[in-house]
């Protein structure tokens, strides 16, 4: 399939759930807690005998809150840094499968994500913590063997197992004692052929960045930063270390904030992966639960300005910083989304078009504006915010968005 076609699916979602659940949500503190607290890999192993949901969970509860959050597509971590495999496994018995839980959960969240029509990605970390060949391949070099090995299998066996997957997310791809280049990842893991394989099996699949080739799309972390390429920001709701199930974590972005993430990646071209890190049970903490729901309501609205957008001309809309919020754009039409609500009057500097219409998006009304050499004021503005998360005025514009360059015109 051809290249842009491949991804436009991916390029108009724009808003994705990213799921972070494994052993160590059984811990509460993160799911890097095998490595940071250096817990003996013997008494880690033995959480399998207590990772075990009951049978009233299912993976549809968090297909159903994806849906419910205006998500297009969801990445489910089929197995983490410590070795822990959600899918039956040909070449581990560190899985779901056959420890307690008995049950393939990978199965269970591409089941639910077909029945609720949700594009499914699947995250697989290619190093595992249990192979001392991770730590130092020069002092054992065969467990670095088998552990590259047993990333090819398993990619292998997500590829086949599981019918059409849409995402491979990978991670972990960095290798201590290395200097992290691209290209020395890609031949220690061997990713050109791993990558290969996968596009034989599954065509249509879009890979992401970490495995040490480019591949589909860059994925910068924890911050909205965009890149020239195709990009995805991934986030968690709470602090930077906790991406799984993390107790205590009273530092909960407010949804005011993650809706402007969201708005910040739809306006430069890019889409937010926005992680949940459900308990152990699998259910998921309420303050991730109220948050997803109010920005689902938000897009219930204002989904029109976010979903499909593409990559705005740079500094169009609000010149600079943007003082009031940001613009996204599609087509012909331009979307103001305004945080900062200035009251009855709006002025908005950077356009060059001519503007045909102004509405807040939702109403009928057009609202008067005057449009002078790149300088949009709009009138007749309620005084109050009418939405608390972000008002959205709409402008038809005559063409194409264009910006207009102030940068040398002095003030009169
Ligand atoms: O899966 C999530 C992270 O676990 C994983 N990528 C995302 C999607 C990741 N792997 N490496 N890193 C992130 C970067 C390393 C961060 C660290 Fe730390 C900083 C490791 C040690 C200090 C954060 C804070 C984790 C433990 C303490």
């Amino acid at each position: 399939m051809e290249e842009n076609k491949k991804m436009k699916w991916w390029d108009e979602a724009r808003f994705g759930m990213f799921i972070h659940w494994g052993l160590y949500s059984i811990l509460g503190r993160g799911e890097w807690v095998l490595l940071v607290e250096r817990i003996p890999l013997k008494e880690y192993t033995k959480l399998a005998d207590r990772f075990k949901p009951p049978k009233s969970f299912s993976p549809e509860k968090w297909v159903k809150l994806a849906k419910e959050a205006g998500m297009k597509y969801m990445v489910l971590t089929t197995r983490h840094h410590d070795g822990f495999c959600l899918f039956n496994s040909k070449v581990s018995d560190f899985t779901s499968v056959k420890t307690a839980a008995k049950r393939d959960f990978v199965e269970e969240y591409v089941n639910a994500c077909r029945k609720h029509n949700m594009r499914i990605g699947l995250y697989y970390s290619l190093l595992d913590w249990r192979f001392p060949g991770y730590f130092d391949r020069e002092k054992y070099p065969e467990s670095f063997k088998d552990m590259v090995e047993q990333a090819h299998q398993q990619v292998r066996e997500l590829m086949t197992n599981y019918g059409k997957i849409d995402i491979l997310w990978y991670d972990g791809g960095w290798i201590p004692g290395t200097k992290g280049e691209m290209d020395e990842i890609a031949a220690l893991w061997r990713s050109k052929e791993l990558n290969d394989m996968v596009r034989k099996l599954q065509p249509d699949i879009l890979i992401n960045n970490r495995s040490g080739l480019p591949e589909d799309f860059d994925t910068p972390e924890q911050h909205t930063t965009p890149s020239e390429r195709p990009w995805e920001s991934c986030m968690t709701i709470g602090d930077f270390c906790a991406w799984g199930y993390f107790k205590h974590n009273p530092n909960m972005k407010p949804t005011t904030q993650l809706i402007q993430n969201l708005v910040s990646c739809a306006s430069n071209g890019g889409n937010y992966l926005l992680n949940i890190g459900p308990k152990p049970d699998g259910s998921v903490r309420n303050e991730e639960v109220k948050r997803l729901k109010e920005i689902g309501k938000w897009l219930n609205k204002n989904g029109e300005a976010i979903y499909g957008t593409e990559r705005r001309p740079k500094d169009f809309g609000f010149w600079g910083a943007g003082m009031l919020g940001m613009a996204t754009v599609k087509g012909t039409n331009a979307y103001l989304h305004i945080f900062r609500w200035p009251g009855d009057t709006a002025v908005i500097t950077g356009i060059k078009n001519k503007v045909l219409s102004t509405r807040i998006l939702g109403s009928n009304r057009r609202l008067k504006t005057i449009k002078e050499d790149g300088k949009l004021i709009i009138k007749g503005l309620p005084v109050e915010p009418p939405d608390r998360y972000g008002t959205v005025i709409t402008l038809e514009l005559d063409g194409k968005p264009e910006t207009f360059d102030y940068s040398r015109i002095p003030l009169i």
